[in-house]
């Protein structure tokens, strides 16, 4: 496969990065692959994109929310055409199966015809004045200029869900890449730039964290920036980003999940929902499962199957055909992963299944690991049921009862995606009402959110509007807009003081 040498795109024009020097994005499936470079840019890079999005803002509002749409539609009408070529490229660029390299890119295609479709939709409501001669509206408006950073798990999905709400409602973007799919990036503003968007509307600079990423969210003239990744980015990017009054930062963090199985359940449905959960994408979603918490009643039968199912996943390049999932995304994401092994180990944890790295030629160049799973009773305080493993590392928690596994549940800094499983609609609904979670899920994994619902969470894992449906409250003002037809001022009853 031949290597791709990708630039930036600001106002425009591809560019290199000011620095000159270039940055490799490797196959983590075969990391003799070079995947391609892209340029090591910094706060100049970022500063130019800036003053670009700044520049091309005014035309690109004045433009309305139909017309933008239709550039939008042409957009995911490219991304169509592409779909089975950016597949293929998020595997190779992020090692997921083929699969779900394609369910990456229909999940940005729906983003995409999504956003579109909002340019038809009402911007704004009309709502009843206390002076009858008087007509009141609240109308959305662009904030201005939004940053994104985003994440290699989903490096075509995440992008598009906050950049397309951003584009559709008014705002130009600047969008920093992770730089583990980069070329990912560089796919879609090719498509972007085909798609017509008008110069300067949307830019992206390529580049490491800790250079570019920060000076994006330090830029005094950017108004939002969007972030999706970890906790400790997450945090950091939040304090980066408070140098002035007007800019929000939306972030969309970690989660430490679960799944919990009550004595109820439906074990056809639990065991694959578990399985689907803890080993996905090798566990390396944000709302993956590391707990699967199950009443004490059923928990010897459901230990059982699970790991009958655990036993049968097939690790191996996500372009062979019947991978259940492919490699960590580099030597840090394999690190983390022994490191929670370990401290399970340390923290009393009954093994099952004892994990590792695979071995053998086929493996010898990527990050492939095995399930790792263990049974533990709970106990306040314990790391390895309370911090993200964010690999297939999972604990089997045997709970009294949905109150206690309620608790259980909550005992943790995050909260993002909850899945009970349970034929019981009493038990159903004191989860629902008593778990912290930002996406809950009754008798199905705790992952496969849909782009037309909110994502987001709750306590650690974000501050709640994030990312597909929810992203216009993050990237538009609600203005208040109150017109007057009467032939004199009347003031509103609070400004009269009559009662
Ligand atoms: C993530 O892991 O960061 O719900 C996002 C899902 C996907 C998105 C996951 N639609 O599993």
């Amino acid at each position: 496969m031949q290597s791709i040498e990708a630039k930036n795109f600001i106002n425009g024009e591809w560019r290199e990065a000011a620095s000159g020097e270039r940055l490799s994005s490797l196959n983590p499936a075969d990391t003799t692959e070079i995947v391609g470079t892209v340029p090591d840019s910094d706060e100049r890079d970022v500063d130019e994109a800036v003053k670009a999005a700044r520049s091309a803002f005014r035309g690109w509002y004045e433009l309305g929310w139909v017309r933008r749409a239709e550039v939008l539609d042409k957009f995911a009408q490219l991304m169509k055409r592409d779909l089975e070529e950016m597949a293929r490229l998020v595997t190779r660029e992020c090692g997921k199966p083929l699969n779900e390299g394609r369910a990456d890119v229909v999940e940005a295609l729906h983003m995409a015809q999504y956003a579109a479709s909002l340019g038809r939709m009402p911007v704004g409501e009309v709502i009843a004045s206390e002076i009858p001669e008087k007509d009141a509206y609240i109308r959305r408006k662009p904030k201005g200029v939004v940053g994104c950073i985003t994440p290699w798990n989903f490096p075509v999905a995440i992008p598009l869900w906050e950049m397309t709400p951003s584009l559709v409602s008014g705002n130009t973007v600047v969008f920093k890449p992770s730089e583990e799919t980069p070329i990912c990036g560089d796919f879609i503003f090719r498509l972007l730039e085909e798609a017509g968007m008008p110069r300067g509307v949307v830019n992206i600079v390529h580049g490491i964290g800790e250079k570019a990423g920060a000076a994006l969210s330090e830029h005094p003239d950017v108004d939002v920036i969007l972030f999706t990744g970890s906790y400790e980015v997450g945090k950091l990017i939040q304090r980066q980003a408070a140098t002035e009054v007007h800019k929000f930062v939306a972030t969309e963090m970690g989660g430490k999940n679960a799944v919990i199985v009550l004595d109820d359940a439906d074990m056809g449905i639990a065991v694959p929902s578990c399985v689907i959960s803890a080993f996905k994408t090798a566990g390396q979603r944000c709302v993956s499962s590391n707990r699967l918490i199950v009443d004490r009643k059923v928990v010897d039968e459901f230990q059982e199957r699970f790991l009958r199912a655990t036993d049968r996943i097939n690790v191996g390049n996500g372009l062979t055909d019947d991978v259940f999932y492919g490699p960590m995304i580099n030597k840090a994401g394999v690190e983390k992963y022994h490191l929670h092994n370990r401290k399970a180990k340390e923290e009393g944890a009954d093994v099952l299944r004892e994990g590792g790295e695979l071995e053998g030629l086929e493996y010898a160049h990527g990050y492939f690991v095995k399930p790792f799973v263990y049974r533990m009773e709970y106990r306040p305080g314990t790391f390895c049921l309370r911090e993200e493993a964010f690999s297939p590392h999972v604990a089997i928690i045997p709970v009294d009862g949905v109150e206690e596994a309620v608790a259980v549940h909550n005992d943790t800094d995050l909260g993002l995606a909850m899945a009970v499983c349970t034929e019981d609609f009493r038990k159903m609904r004191y989860v629902r009402d008593h778990a912290d979670y930002g996406i809950g899920y009754v008798n199905l994994p705790s992952i496969g959110a849909e782009v037309h619902l909110p994502f987001g969470g709750v306590k650690g894992s974000g501050n709640g509007h994030p990312s597909a449906e929810g992203l216009l409250d993050a990237v538009t003002h609600r203005t208040a807009f109150t017109v007057n037809h009467g032939k004199e001022i009347v003031m509103a009853q609070g400004m009269s003081a009559e009662v």
